[in-house]
């Protein structure tokens, strides 16, 4: 377990904007042995939602947003080869997963954290990045020939995204032929079920668990 006040530090660090910080303070932990995706998901996320929050009430504006964007980009690059390295959980491969965050969405450091758990579990994963077509991830996803298409959406006005991929993978006669999951901020349980998405993952970690468990049951 890392410190409890390590891990306040690191999460104001974040909403201090403080890139230097963060990044030494990261190097640090993990190099001391402390678990990355405690780091993460105890300090680096709630920071980055703390700032969400106060940008979203008017009290932080776009260039701070954009400067703990940068913080936490490189707090993430941090966890994510610190998670590559660990070789515990890779094994044999598991299935594959294709991955995108969706048209007219930028955010991608859930998205990638995503990408790199899962990479940790021995998913094969087929990233195409932020702002993607429906048409290229339906594309690309039967040229590598994926078990999974995962998107990210992070905007009320993105998540549709979501409901058109369904859409157009029903109407290509092709639904059945992935298992599709969904993730985001905005994307709720009732969110994939009403677009008749497979699952929704809270987290990265959910993430995992539940494209294994649905690559299991094809
Ligand atoms: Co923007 N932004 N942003 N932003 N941003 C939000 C989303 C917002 C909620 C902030 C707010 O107002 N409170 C708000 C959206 C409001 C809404 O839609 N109702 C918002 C806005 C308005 C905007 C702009 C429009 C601002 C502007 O320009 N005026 C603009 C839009 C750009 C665009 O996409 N077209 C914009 C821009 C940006 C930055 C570029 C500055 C930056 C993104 C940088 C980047 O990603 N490379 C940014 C950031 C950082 C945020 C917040 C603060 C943090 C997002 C984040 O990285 N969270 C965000 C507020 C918030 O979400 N609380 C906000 C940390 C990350 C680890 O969590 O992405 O949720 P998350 O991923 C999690 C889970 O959701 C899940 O696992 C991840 C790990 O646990 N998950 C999956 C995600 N995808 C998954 C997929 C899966 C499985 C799990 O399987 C496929």
């Amino acid at each position: 377990m890392i410190d409890s006040q390590i891990i306040e530090e690191a999460k104001n660090y974040l909403v201090a904007q403080n890139k230097e910080k963060v990044e030494e303070l990261a190097r640090k932990v993990i190099s001391d042995g402390g678990d990355p995706l405690e780091l993460m998901n105890n300090a680096f996320i709630p920071g980055i939602n703390k700032v969400g929050d106060l940008f979203g009430r008017g009290q932080l504006f776009l260039p701070e947003l954009m400067q703990a964007a940068d913080a936490m980009k490189v707090a993430t690059d941090i966890v994510n080869d610190a998670l590559a390295k660990d070789d515990t959980k890779k094994q044999e491969k598991k299935g594959s997963v294709l991955i995108a965050t969706v048209k007219g969405d930028v955010h991608d450091i859930g998205k990638c954290i995503v990408v790199s758990l899962m990479k940790a579990n021995g998913l094969e994963v087929h990233d195409l990045g932020r702002d993607v077509e429906v048409d290229t991830i339906i594309e690309k996803a039967l040229e590598v020939n994926a078990d999974v298409i995962g998107t990210s959406a992070l905007l009320t006005t993105t998540m549709n995204e979501q409901k058109v991929l369904e859409a157009a993978l029903k109407s290509a006669g092709l639904r059945d032929r992935f298992i599709t999951i969904v993730g985001g901020a905005p994307c709720t349980p009732r969110w994939a079920a009403r677009i008749g998405a497979d699952a929704y993952a809270e987290d990265a970690q959910d993430g995992v668990v539940k494209v294994k468990e649905l690559i299991s049951q094809k």
